[in-house]
């Protein structure tokens, strides 16, 4: 028996998540399952962690700094600016709480899908580079080449999408969030020491 009821969830979000969200939320399950496929990843968790990604996406800024000063989640001054950052954390939360998740790297993976983090696990590549890709996402530039990337190196699929993220962020005078600059830096020197190691 499984641990999870994939389908329970998938109800219950296509409860809370309007059409289109919804319909995001299955693009990023079925993106990552593949990519856990690909690179080795527990399925299960890959479908778990896609499924609930956004799952306090459809609360409004105030209701979601008011939920995670109510249940002592940390905001950081950055999330105070740009309270949708907040939807990771607060989706772990109620991951954990709510949906009954217990793995710390589906969480884990929940809670870092808008930022990313330095040194990620697979799991929490997998739903970061997922959440890009998936198919309903249309507007992002380079999208088929970063798509034909993220099944060759992850790695450098993860190095691509933080780049764009955040030439978008500074394109619209958006206040860039620390973590979001480290993870970028850390993927960016990880691909210039593997190509130095290459070359040697
Ligand atoms: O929830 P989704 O829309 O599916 O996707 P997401 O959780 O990755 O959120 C995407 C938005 O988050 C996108 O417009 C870029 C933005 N974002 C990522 N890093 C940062 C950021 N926004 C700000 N202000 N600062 C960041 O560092
Ligand atoms: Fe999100
Ligand atoms: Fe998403």
């Amino acid at each position: 028996m499984s641990e999870y009821d994939i389908k329970k969830l998938m109800k219950d979000m296509k409860k809370c998540q309007d059409k289109k969200r919804f319909q995001h939320t299955l693009g990023v399950s079925y993106t990552a399952a593949a990519l856990a496929m690909r690179y080795g990843e527990i399925i299960e968790n890959a479908q778990v962690a896609g499924i609930l990604h956004d799952c306090a996406k459809c609360l409004t800024d105030t209701k979601i700094v008011s939920m995670c000063e109510k249940h002592s989640i940390d905001i950081s001054d950055s999330e105070r600016q740009s309270p949708y950052l907040l939807h990771g954390k607060l989706g772990a939360f109620l991951a954990r709480e709510k949906y009954g998740v217990k793995d710390e790297n589906i969480l884990n993976a929940i809670r870092y899908h808008t930022t990313g983090r330095p040194d990620m696990s697979l799991l929490e590549k997998i739903v970061f580079i997922a959440d890009y890709i998936e198919p309903q996402r249309k507007t992002a530039v380079h999208l088929d080449e970063i798509r034909r990337i993220a099944f060759l190196d992850i790695d450098e699929a993860l190095c691509i999408i933080l780049r764009e993220t955040l030439s978008y962020l500074k394109k619209s005078d958006k206040k860039i969030d620390r973590t979001t600059e480290q993870t970028y830096h850390f993927y960016q020197s990880l691909g210039k020491e593997k190509r130095r190691r290459k070359s040697n």
